[in-house]
Order: C-alpha cells, then sequence, then structure tokens
C-alpha cells in the first residue's frame, strides 16, 4: 500500500534545532526556532503561568468534553486582549471568537472556512511570510499570491511595491494576510499609517483582511502591537484574525490561540461563527482545555495579569535590548556591512542580510545556527554568547 510513497523533507527550521542539539561545539549558538530564551539558553515556564497552573490543580474538578469552541467563558478573553478592553466592537455583537489549538489551528479553520464558502478566494501573503501560511491554505485547497514585502537591498520595507501589486492584481473577495506586528521572518512590520493606507484599499477593493497575530507584546507593547489591527477591525465591514498564546504566555506546546470574525452585523457574526464551529468539528472536534484554562486563570485574576504583563515587558525588553547590543558590538568590530536596521526591526527575528554562504560558514565553522535565508531569532543571543556571534559575523562577512 505504501510502497509508491517517497518521504518529504520535514521544516527546515526543525532540523536547524536537531543539528544544533547534535553538535558538540561548547561554543555554538541557535538562532533558529522562534521560541523565547532567557540569558542562560532555557525557555522558561512564567511564574505567572506557574501560579494559574497551581490554581487550577487545586480547583479543576472535570475533564469533561467542553463543546467546539472550547471554554465559553474564554470568548470574551480572548476580544479583550486583541481589541483592548472597553474596545466598542466588542459588546456590538459583530465578532465572535473561538479558542484554538495554538495561532496554527486558528489558521487551518480559517483555510477550511475560506475554501469552503467565499468561493474563488485568493489568498495574498508578503513575500516572505512564516512557511506554514503557504502550507495551511494549500491544503486547504486556496491559492497562495505573495505580495513584495522584503527589500533586500534596504533590509526595509517594499511598502510601495506591495500596494502596486495590489492594486494591480487583487481581486475583490481575495484574502489579504497581514502580520498583525513583529513580522516573521524578517522582523520588518508595518507603521500604523500603512494600515490606515491598506484599510483604505481593502474597503475601496472589497477585500477580506486576515490579521495573524502571533507575537502579541513582543514589539512596542501589548496595545502598541496592534494598534493597526484594531484601526483596521473599528473601519472594516469584516475581518479574520487568527491570534497566537503561545509566545506571550510562554505556553507553546499546550496550543493555545484564537479565532475571531468580525461581520456587518451581529446575525451575519453569529452565522459565519457556526460555519466556523462546523469547520472545527471535521478538524479536531475541540480544542485542548489547559493552555486556555491558564490564560483565563491569568486574565481573570487582577495581581496575576498584573505579573503577566511585567514578565511580557520583560520579555519583549531583553529582546530589544539584545538588538541595540547586537548593533553596538557589531558596529565596534569593524564589519564592513552596516546592520544599524537590526534595532528598527521588531519582535522574535530579524533577516539579517547574511548571504547564504555567510550563513553556511558561520554553521560549520563556527557552529552559529542561522536559518538558510539569513533569519536570526534574536532571542538565542546572550550576554555569555553576543562577544562570540560579533566576532564571527565579523570573520565571516569581513
Ligand atoms: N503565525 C506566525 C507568524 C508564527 O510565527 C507562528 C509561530 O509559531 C504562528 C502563527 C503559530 O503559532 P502557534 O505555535 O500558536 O501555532
Ligand atoms: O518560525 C518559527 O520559528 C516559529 C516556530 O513548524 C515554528 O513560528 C517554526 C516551525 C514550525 C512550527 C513553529
Amino acid at each position: 500500500m505504501f510502497k509508491h510513497l517517497k518521504a518529504v523533507s520535514g521544516d527546515p527550521l526543525l532540523a536547524l534545532i536537531m543539528a544544533h542539539k547534535q553538535d558538540s561545539n561548547p561554543k555554538k549558538i541557535d538562532l533558529g526556532v522562534g521560541v523565547y530564551k532567557d540569558d542562560n539558553g532555557h525557555t522558561p515556564i512564567l511564574n505567572s503561568v506557574k501560579k494559574a497552573e497551581a490554581i487550577l490543580l487545586e480547583q479543576e474538578d472535570s475533564k469533561s468534553y467542553l463543546g467546539i469552541y472550547g471554554a465559553t467563558e474564554f470568548e470574551g478573553i480572548i476580544k479583550d486582549l486583541i481589541l483592548g478592553e472597553g474596545n466598542p466592537l466588542i459588546n456590538s455583537g459583530r465578532i465572535r471568537s473561538t479558542q484554538t489549538p495554538g495561532g496554527t489551528g486558528a489558521l487551518k479553520v480559517a483555510a477550511d472556512f475560506i475554501s469552503a464558502n467565499l468561493k474563488d478566494a485568493r489568498l495574498w501573503v508578503s513575500d516572505p511570510t512564516w512557511g506554514n501560511h503557504q502550507s495551511i491554505f494549500n491544503s486547504a485547497g486556496v491559492e497562495v499570491k505573495a505580495y513584495p514585502y522584503y527589500d533586500p537591498a534596504t533590509n526595509g520595507l517594499r511598502f510601495d511595491d506591495m500596494m502596486a501589486t495590489l492594486e494591480a492584481e487583487a481581486q475583490a473577495g481575495d484574502v489579504l494576510l497581514l502580520h498583525a506586528c513583529c513580522h516573521n521572518p524578517t522582523g520588518i512590520d508595518l507603521q500604523f499609517n500603512h494600515w490606515e493606507i491598506i484599510t483604505d484599499f481593502v474597503n475601496k477593493r472589497g477585500l477580506l483582511p486576515l490579521v495573524d497575530a502571533a507575537y502579541q507584546g513582543f514589539g512596542d507593547g501589548l496595545d502598541e502591537d496592534l494598534a493597526g489591527l484594531r484601526h483596521m477591525a473599528a473601519n472594516v465591514q469584516d475581518m479574520l484574525i487568527a491570534n497566537s498564546f503561545s509566545k506571550n504566555f510562554g505556553i507553546y506546546r499546550e496550543r493555545c490561540g484564537g479565532l475571531s470574525v468580525i461581520a456587518a452585523s451581529a446575525p451575519e457574526a453569529n452565522a459565519a461563527f457556526s460555519i466556523i464551529g462546523q469547520a472545527i468539528r471535521a478538524n479536531y472536534s475541540m480544542p485542548p482545555a489547559h493552555g486556555a484554562a491558564v490564560v483565563y486563570t491569568i486574565m481573570s485574576d487582577p495581581a496575576l495579569k498584573a505579573e503577566w504583563e511585567l514578565e511580557v515587558t520583560a520579555m519583549r525588553d531583553r529582546i530589544n535590548d539584545l538588538r541595540a547590543k547586537l548593533v553596538a558590538k557589531l558596529a565596534a568590530s569593524g564589519v564592513s556591512k552596516d546592520f544599524s536596521f537590526i534595532q528598527d526591526q521588531r519582535g522574535m527575528f530579524s533577516y539579517s542580510g547574511l548571504t547564504l554562504e555567510q550563513v553556511r560558514k558561520l554553521r560549520s565553522e563556527y557552529a552559529i545556527y542561522i536559518a538558510d535565508t539569513g533569519r536570526m531569532s534574536i532571542a538565542g543571543v546572550s550576554d555569555n554568547n553576543i562577544d562570540y556571534l560579533c566576532e564571527s559575523i565579523k570573520k565571516v562577512v569581513g
């Protein structure tokens, strides 16, 4: 039955983690996968999460099924976090939100919803984007098209080219995928005025925006990071939002995220939400409970919530501090390339502008693991390895 099957290559990022793990060089550095790490290269469990888990251990009294949307009380938590407490949309009835297995689960349900209900819709993604976007939408049968985004010449954003391509080619009914903040893989974000322009364009052209918010809190702040998304939500009729709690609660393996749908009216939102429920049922029946129970416990306890906010701030400050140090130390090393753009990027990742040849050399000669695209996960840098990293980059770049 399976004789004809040929093994496929896995996610290159996951292969990179394995290669780093097996490297015996004591100076090795992992700048591959996008998980937060502390100065010891460890991905810690947040104190607020530990405390919430202790409460749950004590108080949880059933493991019975919940329902396709997960815990009903979680719906309000998702809306409060992504839209901001008190946002008038929340009580308008025009938005419905469901818990999902991570941001990936939210994207998969969105893809199935789009594929089954929005005939001929194509999905527009940034060039480049998170590799899984393409896989998820392709597997749901949605055609994926790319708009220009990253400019290797300036290590910046090709906003004019992005809009020119969409202006020329996007068709009414197409879906426009945007990263809310902390763009993966480049670290280059849309600015607020860009969100204003795109919002106007979406309305004029009749596009459905789908915003992927996987790193809320890692750029400039929990509210600041979603200012563009919130502007768009307030000014469009319909929208989908896929969000992840993996990074900002550090609960990656618990698989917790959310999918929200905004529609023209409450009845329309409820109809769309019921169809989203159907897609959930056909995929995984219902989401795992634990991650959402942790997030709910934290968000509904003012002291725990305050502690969590401080912990998110600490993660963000550490990454932004590392960006500044990296830029300063690279400049001090006398390297020929100007790396100052790293400080303008946001979030876990930086497109470093390192070439494939340079990345390969860093890996084979210095045990520094960076994705082939030159994407570095900044959280893998630390005070313990930053000098070695900068010296090695200087040696390879010249
Ligand atoms: N979207 C983007 C842009 C991501 O980088 C990730 C990261 O892992 C996700 C979605 C999915 O996250 P999750 O682990 O919650 O599925
Ligand atoms: O891009 C990253 O590194 C994160 C983590 O199959 C990730 O989004 C990477 C690959 C993958 C799942 C998660």
